[in-house]
């Protein structure tokens, strides 16, 4: 599916943006089935993530007057979202980034409204699902023309190869980076626009954050996170099962249980 140099480019900068990944078809459906999952079931509109973060990202004024759509496992609603899941372009690429066997995490929309969509911190995933290795990858499918102004991804190349770093975290908080030492405007990144069809796919290591959307029109990306089977999440037993959805290849059965009737 990738080239060699999108696969060292992966490796060595953390990321890499695959264009027209999916066909201006299949983003036409998958549009379709989003808007109406956000209408059938909840449009909930929040500013976003919460946290003292927004004092160093938004002017006083806009602190609380961002919005936002998020809506988990879309394929719980649409046997379209189901199938994205085993997209051969997509799960040929992350085949190529991670080897032959990949395991299903989570799938998350990140809707941003036009005006004033919501903006995200710098951080890394790694802290919102803790695992125990680097083959992780967070794949951000684009449903929306996503111009710099609409609040695309940006990212810091190589950070991936720190592995994780100490987050704020707290009940007050989603997780997200000291802005003392992690802020744009202390660190350079790289703004990656992208086109519907276009897929990023990034380490779960990798430092990103994305502006406002201050566009008329919506910025709608949906990020679907694979791993490879034998990672797992930190903190649980390896008896314990980790049964999410195989998308290419198999699992090996190590020390997980089968799940079965008795
Ligand atoms: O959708 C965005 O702009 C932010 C993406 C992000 O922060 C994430 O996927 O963790």
């Amino acid at each position: 599916m990738l080239t060699r140099s999108q696969v060292d480019a992966y490796h060595r900068e953390g990321y890499v943006k695959v264009e027209h990944l999916l066909s201006s078809s299949e983003v036409e459906e998958l549009n379709e089935d989003m808007q109406w999952i956000i209408d059938e079931w909840w449009g909930e509109d929040s500013i976003g993530w919460r946290g003292p973060w927004r004092e160093a990202y938004l002017e006083e004024d806009e602190q609380l007057a961002t919005r936002a759509v998020f809506i988990s496992n879309p394929h719980m609603y649409s046997a379209t979202w189901s199938r994205i899941l085993f997209h051969p372009g997509i799960v040929g690429a992350l085949q190529d980034l991670i080897g032959p066997n990949i395991q299903w995490h989570h799938t998350v929309l990140h809707g941003k409204p036009p005006e004033i969509g919501t903006p995200f911190p710098m951080h890394q995933d790694y802290p919102f699902y803790p695992h125990d290795g680097p083959d992780f990858v967070d794949c951000l499918i684009h449903l929306d023309e996503t111009p710099l102004e609409s609040g695309a991804l940006c990212v810091v190349p190589g950070s991936h190869k720190q592995g994780p770093i100490a987050h704020i975290t707290g009940e007050h908080t989603r997780p997200y980076l000291p802005p003392e030492t992690y802020h744009p405007d202390k660190i350079d990144t790289v703004p990656i626009p992208a086109q519907p069809g276009d897929v990023i796919f990034f380490s779960y290591y990798t430092i990103h954050w994305s502006d406002v959307n201050r566009t008329d029109q919506w910025r709608k990306s949906v990020r679907i996170g694979y791993h490879t089977p034998e990672t797992r999440p930190v903190g649980k037993a390896s008896e314990e099962p980790n049964n999410n959805l195989i998308v290419a290849g198999t699992k090996a059965h190590r020390h997980e249980p089968k799940l079965t009737y008795r």
